[in-house]
This record gives C-alpha cells, sequence and structure tokens, in this order.
C-alpha cells in the first residue's frame, strides 16, 4: 500500500555529487473526519539552489483525494502537520502551486532540462504539502498514514526554468437559478517567451468548464480545457505553443447557478465559487519567471471571438 509508513525513507537520499532526492511525507495521521486537508511544511535541504526534476507520488487510493505540493518563504504553522483546510492556510505569505496529484489522473512529468528552482535565492525555502483525506471510512480501524511525494532533485542547473501562470477570477457573480454564468480573464503577456506544457483548472461545485487560450494576431489557440470536475490534476496541453510578447492569454471557466438559492461569489469555502487556470511552463533559465498571475476580467467584445467549444459542458 503507497501511504504506508512502512515505506517511508529519511531525507534526503545523496545519489551523487548533483542529484539526490527527497521524501515529503505525512508523519503517521489518522483523520476522524471526512474531507480533512493536513498540511506539512519540509525545508528545502540546501542553502545553494537546487532543481526538481521529477514528482513520484505515493497515496493510499482509497483516502487520498488530491496531494498539493506548495512551494513558500514561511508555512503556517510550525508543528508537524496542522489543518490547513481552515483559517491557517499552508503559508504567511504567497504559496505557489507546483504540483498536483488527484485520484484517478496520470501523473505530470517535467520535459527533459526543464527543473523547478527551489532554495533561498528562489524565494522558496520550504515546501508544504497538502493532502486532501476524502472518504475516512478505511481509518475506522486507527492505521497510520504516510503518503507524500518524492523529489527527484539536482543542485545541477537546468538549462530551462519551470514556472506557473495563473489565470483568475477575483469579481464572478453566480446568480441563483441561472444555467449559464461565464468568468472570463484575459491579460496581455509582456515578458520573455513561456512554453507551457501542464494545465489544470479548478472550480468547486458550480463549475462545468474550464478553457484556456493564446490570442495572437486575433487568432485563438486552445492551451487546455476541461472539466473542473474531473481530478484536478496537471493534463498535458493540447498543442505544444509558446506565448510570447504581444499574444494575450485568456481563460473562460462556465458556471450554473442551478440548485443555488442566493448569489454564489469568489471564496474560500465550498459555498463560494473559484475560477482558476494554471498553465505550468518552462523558460529559457536566463531570464526565467517562476510565478505569473492575471486577474483581470476580459472585455466582452474581446471575447466575443472565443471558439464555441469554451461553452460546450463536459459531461462527467
Ligand atoms: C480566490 C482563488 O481563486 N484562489 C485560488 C487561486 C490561488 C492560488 C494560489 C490564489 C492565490 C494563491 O496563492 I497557490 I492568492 C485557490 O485558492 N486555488 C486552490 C489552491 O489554493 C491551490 C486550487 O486548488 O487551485
Ligand atoms: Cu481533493
Ligand atoms: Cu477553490
Amino acid at each position: 500500500q503507497e501511504g504506508d509508513c512502512a515505506s517511508r525513507t529519511k531525507p534526503p537520499l545523496l545519489f551523487n555529487s548533483h542529484n539526490f532526492s527527497m521524501d515529503l511525507r505525512m508523519p503517521g495521521v489518522s483523520p476522524s473526519n471526512s474531507d480533512t486537508y493536513l498540511c506539512m511544511a519540509f525545508p528545502v535541504p540546501t542553502n545553494q539552489d537546487s532543481y526538481i526534476v521529477d514528482f513520484i507520488p505515493h497515496a493510499s487510493m482509497n483516502t487520498v483525494h488530491h496531494m498539493i505540493l506548495f512551494g513558500c518563504q514561511s508555512p503556517s504553522s510550525a508543528s508537524s502537520s496542522w489543518d490547513c483546510g481552515g483559517a491557517l492556510g499552508t503559508c504567511k505569505d504567497d504559496p505557489s502551486i507546483m504540483y498536483a496529484w488527484a485520484r484517478n489522473a496520470p501523473p505530470t512529468k517535467l520535459p527533459k532540462d526543464v527543473g523547478f528552482r527551489v532554495g533561498k535565492g528562489s524565494g522558496m525555502s520550504y515546501f508544504v504539502l497538502q493532502v486532501h483525506y476524502g472518504d475516512v471510512s478505511a481509518f475506522r480501524d486507527h492505521h497510520r498514514d504516510c503518503s507524500g511525494l518524492t523529489l527527484r532533485m539536482t543542485s545541477k542547473p537546468q538549462p530551462f526554468v519551470a514556472g506557473i501562470y495563473l489565470l483568475m477570477s477575483v469579481d464572478t457573480v453566480i446568480p441563483p437559478g441561472k444555467t449559464v454564468t461565464n468568468a472570463d480573464v484575459a491579460c496581455d503577456y509582456a515578458s520573455y517567451p513561456i512554453y507551457p506544457f501542464a494545465f489544470r483548472t479548478h472550480t468547486h461545485r458550480l463549475g462545468k468548464v474550464v478553457s484556456g487560450y493564446r490570442i495572437r494576431n486575433g487568432k485563438w489557440t486552445l492551451i487546455g480545457r476541461q472539466s473542473p470536475q474531473l481530478p484536478q490534476a496537471f493534463y498535458p496541453v493540447n498543442t505544444e505553443l509558446s506565448v510570447q510578447y504581444g499574444d494575450t492569454v485568456a481563460a473562460r471557466c462556465v458556471f450554473t447557478g442551478e440548485g443555488r438559492t442566493s448569489e454564489t461569489v469568489i471564496g474560500g469555502t465550498s459555498d463560494d465559487e473559484m475560477c482558476n487556470f494554471y498553465m505550468m511552463y518552462y523558460m529559457d533559465r536566463r531570464h526565467a519567471v517562476p510565478f505569473m498571475s492575471c486577474m483581470e476580467s476580459g472585455s466582452r467584445e474581446q471575447f466575443r471571438h472565443i471558439p464555441a467549444e469554451a461553452n460546450v459542458p463536459i459531461a462527467v
């Protein structure tokens, strides 16, 4: 069983002068309620920068709903593990997401020569692993769980650095009962070229489909489209493409207000909603930017030209 504590090894394991691996595991937890979010922090083990080049998930399939790896400067808690579903959250500063595993989704692989830069110089001194324990009926025997991730790392600078571009809506309001509400987000891109290779969508219960695009010279090219009701992992992009200076990045989330009796707004609880489209990209190491975001609402005029597929719900 993948999340067993017996198979847990002690971090970090050294392979040679450059390559090592780090095991990030829950400390033998036994949650008593369903839908518990537990977090645990791990200091990045070197003073110099290092690069994550591979993620290997270890999760108990019958209890773990999802796992997310964040990087940040200061975790919310110093305890060995804490409840991060509530007000404490993951980090005191802004966390950045680096990996997501979700039950029944294939694992994300980084392309060759691509790594996430971590360590003091990068502003990521800690890893925070978040594990969402879904159905806890398998914990009736009070066994302990050590689900988590193994990171394959190297101190060798990689030619390309991985990063995340997050498009999110901050002002969507979903009227109760209304069958279709779109959340449109778009920003002009004004940096060095990025090469998106994976994408992740996130909404709560009301999201039907989330699509992300590059607009170049008026032409819309799909980066990724997914139902947020499917496992919210990073999926491979639709087509290999670059985003460069002068392009626009855009995303649409389609929501339904059916089943609600009052307005639904953007917020942190399951009664609220979110509209997120994440792109995982790589970029030349010489001018790498590890995190970018877009929170501007797209104009009606601009979104008149969005491909029709963006409005077609994905059956789950
Ligand atoms: C209001 C909202 O949409 N929150 C999202 C996006 C978000 C992620 C991160 C916002 C900030 C962040 O630092 I990382 I500020 C949100 O909370 N998304 C959740 C997780 O936090 C990652 C998700 O599952 O995508
Ligand atoms: Cu989950
Ligand atoms: Cu959310």
